[in-house]
């Protein structure tokens, strides 16, 4: 098909090579034109699967060559600034996953590049928001058909964490998929962020303090709890139970087949996010595709909402190291981004 968004996509690593499967088998209107990936036996590895994918080490040869028509960057969080300013000062639409950088302060030099551009062009991998439930959840909020929203209680669990997770990722690469989605379901900004240490869970690797609390205040009086948990064995879980006016609903339990056997009753649960969210990244990368193709280039959230969260990593941070509320204070929004 010639008319096939060419894609490169940055980094074969996990993350690199589930969004290459998924253009290649489940997204329409695209293909891997190129891998960018330093580490050639990866870049070769990864492009086995995608039969039509030239490799490159770096994003300024894929560019030069003329390979790709837009990228979707899966290389850890600190490397993407390096590949975003060129990618942008080729005019390129981008999918960056999360975070859009480590900081604010460089999330604000990205969106200072990307307002040279005549619109918006990247979009950032926060993928909840395309999970069919968290949709349902936004809907009911909105539609106002269970009152108002008074609380969210949030539960985040993964079954441990590799030696590389450190500290500061509790926030950082964690809890910064709540401070993108509570927002967006709530219609309301966070306004403030304090995190508590249950007693430790004697399965937590050493080098880490946590089950954590993390409490957010938005600006509409909301009230967020998450539970902050990487070392719960069973499996990956990403619960949210909405407390309204008139009513509670709750997203995020194990869907599928119920089994009674042997005087116990089950159902399957997810063991990684890769299974947990694979609908979303589905329909995430298959509407961005189609906005590229649109040239609408960005549906879902945009380098705004990723300069807006890493302001609220830097404060959930200082209340991880530092306790008591932090508050969260971002910049005014550039007209460009309304
Ligand atoms: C990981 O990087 C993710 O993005 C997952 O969604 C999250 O659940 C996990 O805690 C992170 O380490």
């Amino acid at each position: 098909m010639t008319n096939d968004l060419r894609i490169g996509v940055v980094g074969a690593g996990a993350m690199g090579a589930d969004h290459i499967a998924r253009i290649e088998h489940r997204v329409a209107g695209a293909h891997v034109s190129a891998v960018i990936e330093p580490d050639a036996g990866r870049a070769a590895a990864a492009a086995e699967s995608a039969p039509m994918a030239q490799t490159f080490a770096r994003i300024e040869d894929a560019l030069a060559a003329g390979a790709i028509d837009a990228a979707l960057i899966a290389v850890p969080g600190q490397f993407h600034l390096p590949v975003l300013i060129p990618a942008l000062e080729a005019g390129l639409p981008i999918l960056c996953e999360k975070p859009l950088t480590p900081d604010s302060e460089t999330s604000l030099r990205v969106l200072e590049a990307e307002q040279k551009l005549d619109k918006p062009h990247i979009q950032v991998g926060f993928m909840r928001r395309f999970d069919p439930e968290y949709a349902q959840l936004r809907e009911l909020v909105e539609s106002g058909d269970a009152g108002e929203l008074v609380m969210l209680r949030c539960a985040h669990r993964n079954p441990s964490v590799p030696d590389s997770y450190v500290q500061p990722m509790l926030i950082n690469d964690s809890v910064v998929h709540e401070f993108d989605v509570v927002p967006w379901l709530a219609g309301s900004p966070l306004k403030s962020v304090e995190v508590k240490f249950a007693r430790q869970n004697p399965r937590t690797p050493e080098r880490l303090r946590e089950p954590i609390l993390v409490i957010m205040e938005l600006a509409n009086g909301v009230l967020v709890d998450v539970e902050m948990n990487v070392s719960v064995q069973f499996g990956y879980q990403v619960t949210t139970e909405a407390v309204f006016s008139e009513g509670i609903a709750r997203i995020g339990d194990p869907q599928g087949l119920t089994l009674w056997q042997g005087a116990r009753v089950g159902r399957r649960e997810h063991t990684s996010f890769t299974t947990r969210f694979a609908e979303a990244y589905d329909n995430e990368i298959q509407r961005w595709v189609d906005a590229v193709r649109r040239g609408d280039l960005v549906d879902g959230p945009n380098a705004w909402d990723g300069y807006l969260v890493a302001v609220a990593c830097e404060a959930g941070v200082r209340a991880l190291e530092g306790g008591g509320v932090q508050p969260i204070e971002t910049a005014d929004r550039p007209a460009f981004y309304s």
